[in-house]
C-alpha cells in the first residue's frame, strides 16, 4: 500500500482508493483490513469522520473473517468513536418528522401530508396500499368498506421509486363521495338536500363538537371525527415504516380482546408477523381458535342491534435501545406514545408492556431481570431479558426489547338500537342519531395505532440519528448500532 509520507491527503487518497481495489480481488482478509484501517486513519485526518468510521467497520468485519480478535476490538471501538464524533457534529433537536391530515368522511378525498422524510427511501407504493387495505378489514366492518378501495396517489415528495426529502403530499379518493356531492357540497348548495345529524350520539363527538364549533347539527361534527380520518394517518405511516424498515425496524399489531374474548397467551414475533402478512383478515387474532370466539362475539352483538370494543397490541421489532429520553417530561417515549395512540377515534386508554397487570403486582414479579449474553469467544453480543413485562422501555427510554403499545377501544358510538338523546332544534328527547356504521373496527384500529407508533418512533430516530439522505442517516444509525454492541 501507498504511504501516506509527503504527498498530498487527498493524493493519497486516491492511492488507497486504487489499492484497495485490488486487495479486494486479491488479498487475504488480514491484510485487507489491516489496509483498511490504515486509510480509515488516513480519512480520520482529513476530517472525513463518517468515510473513516466506515472503513474501520469494515476492517472489523475482515478482521473477523480473519479470526484476528485484537484487530476486530480495535476496530469495533475506533469505528464507534468516528461515528460519535460524527453524530454530535450532526445532531439537531428540531429534525422531526411532521405530518397532518386533512378531509371529511364523505368529501371527496383524504389527504396526508408529511415532511422530515429523509431523500433515499425506497417506496414501495404496493406497501402502502396494502397498508391501506389492512385498515378496511375485520369482521364486524360496515357497509362503507364494501364502497371505498383505499389507494394513495402520491402528488409530491417521490421520484423515480424513492423520497427526495421534500414534503410528501399522498390523495386517497373517497369513493362514497359520488353518493354525497350534493348532501354535503363545497358551495352553499340546496338546504333541502343536506343530511343533518339532528340528535347527537351517546359515546360520539357529535354533542361536544355543535357545541363548541356552534353548528346547529352534527353533520358537519361527525364528518372530521370519523375514524375515516385514520386512514391518511396509515398512508403517512406507511412512510414512516418503509424508513425504520430501512434500518431494520418493523412495526406490526394483533388483536388480544374483543368485547369478552381475550387471548390468554404472549404472542410471539414470527405469529404477529405471521397475522399481518395474512390475505384474509378476519379478527387478526394469533390463535385461531380465540379468533373463532371473537368472531362469535361479534356475532351476538350484531344481532341485537349493539357494537364490540376491545384490545390491540402494537409491537415495535428491532428498535435499539436509547430512543425517548428521561431528561425531559415531553420526550419521555412512553409518554410519546401513549399521546399518538390515544388520540386515534375510540382508543380509552393505552397500556405500555403489562402497565396494568404491573398495578396490582409486586415489584419482584413485574421487572424484568437483567442478564448479560456473551458470545462463547468472550466478544460481547447484548443485555437481554427472560421476560418483557415494561414493553421496551425504562424511564421513558427504550432499553432494546421490543416496544409493546395496547390500545383499548371502546365500542363504536353508532347504535342500530340507539340510546336516549335529545334533538338538536326542539330539544325534545328521541333516540340518538343512526346511520350507517361498524360493529367492531380492533384490527382496523390496530393498523391506525401501528401508523402512529411508526411516526412517533421514526420521529425519534430522525432526531436521534439526523439525517438528509438515508445513506447519512444509516451511518449514524450502524454507528451507534456499533457504539451499544461494544458498550
Ligand atoms: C370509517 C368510515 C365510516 C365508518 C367508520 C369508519 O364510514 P361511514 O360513516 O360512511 O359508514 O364506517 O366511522 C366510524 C366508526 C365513526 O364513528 O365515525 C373508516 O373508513 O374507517
Amino acid at each position: 500500500m501507498p504511504g501516506i509520507g509527503n504527498r498530498e491527503l487527498a493524493e493519497s487518497a486516491g492511492f488507497y482508493e486504487d489499492a484497495l481495489e485490488i486487495y479486494r480481488a486479491h488479498a487475504p482478509a488480514r491484510d485487507l483490513a489491516d489496509a483498511l484501517r490504515e486509510y480509515a486513519l488516513l480519512k480520520s485526518e482529513m476530517d472525513d469522520l463518517e468515510e473513516a468510521a466506515c472503513l474501520w467497520y469494515e476492517a472489523k468485519d475482515f478482521h473477523e473473517k480473519a479470526g484476528f480478535e485484537a484487530g476486530i476490538a480495535d476496530s469495533r471501538r475506533t469505528s464507534s468513536s468516528c461515528w460519535v464524533g460524527n453524530c454530535s457534529l450532526r445532531y439537531n433537536g428540531f429534525n422531526m418528522i411532521r405530518f397532518s391530515t386533512a378531509g371529511e368522511s364523505h368529501g371527496e378525498a383524504l389527504i396526508a401530508l408529511i415532511s422530515g422524510l429523509p431523500a433515499g427511501i425506497p417506496v414501495d407504493l404496493e406497501f402502502v396500499n396494502r397498508e391501506l387495505w389492512r385498515r378496511q378489514q375485520g369482521y364486524g366492518r360496515g357497509g362503507r368498506m364494501k364502497i371505498e378501495t383505499d389507494k394513495a396517489h402520491v402528488l409530491s415528495g417521490v421520484r423515480h421509486g424513492k423520497t427526495i426529502g421534500s414534503p410528501i403530499a399522498i390523495e386517497i379518493v373517497n369513493r362514497d363521495w359520488k353518493n354525497w356531492e350534493e348532501k354535503l357540497p363545497v358551495v352553499a348548495g340546496d338546504p333541502a338536500k343536506h343530511q343533518a345529524v339532528a340528535s347527537p350520539r351517546p359515546g360520539h363527538a357529535d354533542l361536544a363538537g355543535a357545541l363548541k364549533y356552534n353548528f346547529p347539527d352534527a353533520r358537519y361534527v361527525l364528518e372530521r371525527a370519523s375514524a375515516r380520518e385514520s386512514t391518511g394517518r396509515v398512508a403517512a405511516g406507511a412512510f414512516a415504516k418503509l424508513m425504520l424498515r430501512d434500518l431494520g425496524i418493523e412495526v406490526a399489531s394483533h388483536v388480544i380482546r374483543v368485547g369478552h374474548v381475550e387471548l390468554d397467551r404472549t404472542a410471539s414475533w414470527d405469529e404477529i408477523t405471521a397475522v399481518v402478512a395474512k390475505d384474509e383478515i378476519v379478527l387478526s387474532c394469533v390463535d385461531s381458535a380465540t379468533e373463532a370466539r371473537m368472531k362469535e362475539e361479534v356475532e351476538a352483538v350484531s344481532r341485537t342491534g349493539d357494537t364490540v370494543g376491545g384490545v390491540f397490541e402494537v409491537v415495535v421489532h428491532g428498535a435499539p435501545a436509547g430512543l425517548g429520553t428521561y431528561a425531559n417530561w415531553d420526550e419521555r417515549l412512553d409518554g410519546l406514545l401513549a399521546w399518538s395512540v390515544m388520540s386515534l377515534q375510540a382508543v380509552k386508554a393505552v397500556e405500555i408492556g403489562r402497565g396494568v397487570t404491573a398495578a396490582e403486582s409486586f415489584g419482584s414479579q413485574v421487572h424484568d431481570p437483567i442478564q448479560y449474553a456473551a458470545k462463547e469467544n468472550g466478544n460481547p453480543t447484548r443485555f437481554t431479558r427472560p421476560h418483557n413485562n415494561a414493553g421496551g422501555l425504562e424511564g421513558g427510554v427504550s432499553n432494546g426489547e421490543d416496544i409493546v403499545v395496547r390500545g383499548y377501544l371502546k365500542p363504536i358510538s353508532t347504535l342500530r338500537r340507539p340510546l336516549e338523546s335529545v334533538r338538536f332544534d326542539t330539544r325534545e328527547a328521541t333516540s340518538a342519531s343512526y346511520e350507517r356504521s361498524d360493529i367492531c373496527v380492533v384490527p382496523a384500529a390496530g393498523v391506525a395505532a401501528e401508523a402512529m407508533v411508526a411516526l412517533t418512533i421514526a420521529g425519534l430516530a430522525q432526531q436521534k440519528f439526523g439525517g438528509d439522505s438515508m445513506l447519512e442517516m444509516k451511518r449514524n444509525f450502524h454507528g451507534y448500532i456499533e457504539q451499544i454492541r461494544s458498550f
